[in-house]
């Protein structure tokens, strides 16, 4: 098998980007010291995270002058999303720090007055217009038509003709009117800020033809013009909520607004494994796979945390993001009688193929904290602790709320929506109310106080339920989802009451939520998620087009 070397430098989930190297049938050895660099014959530098965080490692393990080196010796080099980034001279994400310097430009953050940030999702990498002699070629196996995972909110701005006059071949990508480099290729060295690892067959492609040494092929017939559109793709998101049943199995379930059961013989309804659904998903077209472990606030032994396996089995053929809840907090473990931090368990998970965990429960109490210590950042909260390490993008607080009535606005001290559905005594007004425990606990914290506090602690991104909508089937709660966004910077993922693939377009069309995610209508096997994208291809959304 032939053999390639890779840089762990930070923390990070390392193991898609190993599994996706394996699956193609080279061999990954690690780098455990500087001395290591100079025996690679081709070297990977992945990174994901805080630019600071990420460099400083870096430089404390005294690699900067061996990875200039291997890159100076005409050795194939790779480098991903931090791996790009350190290239560069440096990053506003940490002035301080400076990068390796190959190049001599600096990363600048996106603006966020118009548009989430971080920028998450499927976006171009696209060499078509800038470079006349590119134009019918394929730089390492990108191609215009072709969508790649971004996650980032600091990119290096294209200015046209900068850096392809010191020689580079650069890719681009555009987020609302912002076009940056989505990738750059010269001689030995290849970098993107893209996720080849999570981008599917599209990002195989890419890295296949980095270890195969293919810089420029011709580039095939395009599979359609208006698929070469650059810019960020809505995103779908299938999910998978996660329990035992009675019998003891690890099952795939829904529940009609959170209660699990059937009504006739009380059984948790059984919808399917994870694993085979996850990559039934993955084969239709699913942007991301989310799992949630529905019943962890039942105290689950540290050393059999039931996810840890799903991940890693769901991470060695499933090749886009992978989030995980439930459990995401400080755990006592009776084991060793000590309790473990949310930042040990979150490793715990990332280390088995998860991108990004998700914070139910732990984040209202942290925001409650936040509001009676007059809104102090304390540091060492869930939220703030994972994302210090892993960076914002990796936190995802997956919210419970359900509406609660008023008749007038001076009713109550929270936030408040005029709502078209009014309540049971004909009340034109409701707020949203904060759950815990699956909905079990409702708290006096409103949706809006919850987004913005964790938005404050560090969270990247929020998973937006709605109890009152939850398995329905009768659409997002968009009074819910637009009272949200206009709370936040941070990406907003709709979740709850989508029964139809056009419940997908209205809700993208009505909102400016950033993606959408779907359980019940694809676990019964109604509506697959390419039949979602069809649809959406056709009301004139861009969508990723799934490929082989
Ligand atoms: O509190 O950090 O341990 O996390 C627990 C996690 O489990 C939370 O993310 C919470 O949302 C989730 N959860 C707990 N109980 C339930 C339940 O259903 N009884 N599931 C539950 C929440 C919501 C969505 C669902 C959508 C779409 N599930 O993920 O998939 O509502 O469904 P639909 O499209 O069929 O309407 P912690």
């Amino acid at each position: 098998m032939p053999k390639v070397h890779l840089l762990d430098y930070a923390a990070g989930n390392i193991r898609s980007l190993v599994n996706a190297i394996e699956k193609l049938g080279w061999e990954v050895e690690w780098v455990k010291s500087p001395e290591d660099v100079e025996k690679a014959e081709i070297l990977i530098l992945p990174g994901v995270g805080h630019f600071g965080h990420c460099l400083t490692q870096f430089k404390n393990a005294g690699y900067v002058e061996p990875a200039k080196a291997f890159i100076g010796s005409g050795k194939p080099f790779m480098g991903i999303c931090v791996g790009l980034q350190a290239l560069f001279e440096g990053s506003a994400e940490t002035p301080s720090v400076s990068g390796l310097g190959v190049i001599s430009s600096r990363l600048e953050r996106f603006d966020d007055s118009e548009k989430s940030v971080p920028h998450i999702g499927w976006n171009s990498a696209n060499t078509f217009s800038q470079d006349g002699a590119s134009g019918n070629e394929s730089i390492y196996g990108m191609r215009p038509d072709s969508k790649y995972y971004y996650v980032h909110s600091y990119a290096v701005p294209y200015r046209k003709g900068e850096l392809e006059k010191d020689g580079w071949t650069v890719a681009t990508a555009r987020y609302g009117s912002e076009e940056f480099v989505g990738a750059l290729a010269r001689g030995n060295v290849l970098a993107t800020q893209f996720h080849p690892e999570k981008s599917g067959a599209a990002g195989q492609r890419v890295l296949k033809a980095f270890l195969n040494g293919e810089m420029r092929q011709p580039l095939p017939p395009l599979s359609s013009m208006c698929s070469t559109k650059e810019g960020l793709t809505r995103r779908i998101i299938a999910c998978l909520d996660v329990r035992n049943n009675d019998q003891g199995d690890l099952v795939v379930t829904k529940g009609d607004q959170y209660d699990v059961r059937e009504k006739d013989n009380n059984a948790v309804r059984n919808l399917g494994k994870p694993v085979e659904k996850a990559q039934q998903y993955y084969e239709q077209g699913a942007d991301e796979v989310t799992f949630l472990n529905i019943t962890s606030f039942r105290d689950t032994p540290l050393k059999d945390l039931p996810m840890l396996e799903v991940l890693r089995q769901t991470s060695a053929t499933v090749f886009v993001p992978l989030t995980i809840g439930g459990g995401i907090r400080d755990t006592y473990d009776s084991a060793t009688d000590r309790t473990v931090p949310a930042l040990e368990v979150a490793t715990l998970y990332f280390k088995s193929g998860a991108d990004k965990v998700s914070i139910g429960s732990d984040a209202v109490t942290a925001a409650e904290q936040y509001y009676t210590s007059n809104k102090a950042l304390t540091g060492k909260t869930a939220i703030e602790t994972i994302s210090e390490a892993y960076g914002a993008q990796a936190v995802v607080v997956s919210v419970d709320p359900k509406r609660v009535y008023v008749a007038s606005q001076e009713d109550t001290s929270h936030h408040t929506v005029a709502t078209s559905y009014t309540g049971p005594q004909g009340e034109k007004y409701c707020w949203y109310a904060c759950t815990i425990k699956g909905g079990r606990e409702t708290k006096d914290l409103d949706v809006v106080q919850l987004v913005t506090a964790v938005e404050a602690l560090g969270a990247g991104e929020i998973l937006l339920n709605c109890i009152d909508k939850d398995g329905t089937n009768s659409g997002f709660d968009l009074e819910l989802i637009r009272s949200v966004k206009a709370a936040v910077r941070i990406p907003v993922i709709a979740s709850s009451g989508a029964g139809n693939a056009e419940h997908f377009a209205e809700v993208f069309q009505q909102t400016n939520v950033d993606a959408a995610l779907g359980a019940g209508m694809f676990h019964r096997g109604e509506w697959t998620v390419k039949q979602v994208k069809e649809h959406l291809q056709e009301r004139g959304s861009m969508v990723r087009r799934f490929e082989e």
